[in-house]
């Protein structure tokens, strides 16, 4: 794999000022790699290069081959899975097993839009006599893409698969913490045809070569996932150019539980939502909501299986793995900090692996409960293992509840009452709502995105290549 460089108009090389940045194996703290620190002069090249390819082959590639390029890029995924799930694992510190779940739903998202290429149709429009009006969506043009290093390879191939299938050039900007995936990715890309210049790559720091995307002036179109904080900035730097972002900012996402729900189904699925990759998931289910006759059989019966779970290295493929960076590992032990400290009653914590590095950055999966409605533990994306247990008295109690926080990105709904199932549903201002299940195997054909500040606009499906589309209105007038 090129280490320590970037890709632009297919040719991979030194950042323009020649540094590099260190990469990190959260697992054991240790450098191990490094990636290239790619500044505004890198995203200038990479922004022109984009813009050049739409002039050129790219730009004059027909939808179905575009779709072939996809699918053989689905193919090589799948052929380099082993090496890819290495390098995601040691990047990132998740367990082997989510890792390579990763690489299958990268591959995934390019056999999807792979398949989609050629299949986004115009519409036309009944007039007035002697009009003929068709509408057609054509690509954004030059598209930047900021992603997290949460899932490196899955919002690889969720951003830029619509992206590429409808005919766009793009720049990825990805994070700076877990990037090696999108190296590799990038290379495979080209090996499966992909002209120069239609996927730049310039790695490197939000401050300089994230603020010089969003900056750019020559971008028609941003998509963001990360932070709210920067999720306004990228709004702000697109509204100065007048264009369009979509982004993706994270929740806090209720998973709520009736009396009447399945607890055998609903218990293993609630504890999966809020350890898988260590809680740093934005549709993580950080709040369960119990209502309140079940309340101590249900925390008593969640106590017991995160107190059996470990946290431990990505090779040794335990429950959970470390955080991200030392960073993460803060921010969450905060959080932790201050429950205790506000006398909010800690029910359960799981088991450190005896042999997790102690220079890693682990915390212990952690249940908290009941969390006052107001604690930051109940309002605040925590982004780590950590779930509040809240309880609710009737069904009007609960949608409060699970409305009143500044996100809005999914929710889980466990109840036997179909009635109540729809009523629920429809009363939660969310993006996603699953009943009796919670994800759904975060299917690539299901749109997906928030409301308030979760963000806007929907990546996955076939509603992501509208937002990478603009249509435009034909009017011809014949005789
Ligand atoms: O995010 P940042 P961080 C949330 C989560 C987490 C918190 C902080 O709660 O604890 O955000 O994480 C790039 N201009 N989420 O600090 O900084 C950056 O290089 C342009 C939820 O890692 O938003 C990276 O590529 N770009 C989220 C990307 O933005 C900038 C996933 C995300 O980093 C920039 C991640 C700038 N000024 C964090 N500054 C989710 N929705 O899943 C940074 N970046």
């Amino acid at each position: 794999m090129t280490a320590g460089k970037i890709c632009i108009d297919g040719i991979w090389r030194a950042a323009e000022k020649g540094g590099t940045i260190d990469v990190v194996a959260p697992s054991d703290g240790q450098v191990f790699s490094c990636i290239a620190d790619g500044q505004a002069a890198d995203i200038d090249l990479a922004v022109r290069a984009a813009r050049a390819s739409l002039a050129g082959a790219w730009g004059a590639t027909i939808p179905s081959e575009r779709g072939r390029v996809l699918s053989r890029l689905s193919a090589l995924i799948l052929k380099h899975a082993d090496e890819l799930t290495q390098i995601e694992a040691r990047d990132t510190g998740k367990p082997m097993s989510q890792a390579r779940a990763d690489i299958a739903a990268c591959a995934r998202y390019f056999e999807f839009y792979g398949g989609a290429a050629d299949k986004l149709h115009g519409e036309t429009i009944p007039y007035l006599n002697e009009y003929f009006v068709s509408v057609i969506r054509e690509p954004r043009g030059v598209t930047g893409h900021i992603i997290p290093w949460n899932y490196p390879a899955q919002m690889f191939g969720r951003t830029l698969g619509p992206a590429l299938a409808t005919g766009n050039a793009a720049v990825l900007k990805p994070a700076e913490e877990a990037c090696l995936s999108c190296v590799r990715l990038t290379e495979l890309a080209h090996e499966a045809g992909l002209p120069p210049g239609a996927l730049n790559l310039v790695t490197g720091y939000g401050e300089t070569a994230g603020a010089a995307l969003t900056a750019h002036p020559d971008v028609d179109f941003i998509s963001f996932t990360g932070s709210p904080e920067v999720g306004t900035l990228v709004q702000v730097a697109s509204a100065q150019h007048h264009r369009a972002c979509v982004l993706e900012l994270g929740g806090k996402s209720p998973q709520i539980l009736f009396d009447d729900a399945d607890l055998d189904e609903a218990l293993p699925v609630v504890v999966a939502a809020i350890i898988q990759n260590g809680g740093q998931t934005c549709s993580a289910g950080s709040r369960v909501l119990i209502q309140r006759n079940i309340f101590e059989t249900v925390t008593a019966a969640l106590a017991e299986r995160i107190n059996g779970l470990r946290a431990g290295s990505h090779e040794k493929d335990l429950h959970c793995g470390p955080l991200i960076s030392a960073k993460q590992q803060d921010r969450v032990k905060h959080f932790l900090t201050q429950a205790k400290a506000t006398n909010v009653p800690c029910l359960a914590q799981a088991t450190l692996d005896a042999d997790a590095p102690g220079t890693g950055y682990y915390v212990a999966p952690a249940l908290f409960g009941p969390v006052p409605e107001t604690s930051d533990l109940a309002r605040k994306e925590v982004f780590g293992p950590v779930l509040a247990a809240i309880p609710f008295d009737d069904e009007e109690d609960a949608i409060r509840i699970a409305n009143d926080t500044e996100f809005g990105l999914i929710a889980g709904i466990w109840t036997n009452s179909g009635a109540r199932q729809m009523r629920v549903a429809k009363k939660l201002r969310c993006g996603q709502v699953f009943i009796n299940n919670y994800g759904a195997g975060g299917g690539v054909e299901l749109p997906f995105g928030g409301v308030k500040h979760s963000g806007h606009g929907r990546e996955k499906g076939f509603q992501a290549m509208h937002e990478f589309t603009v249509t435009k209105t034909i009017v011809l007038k014949h005789d």
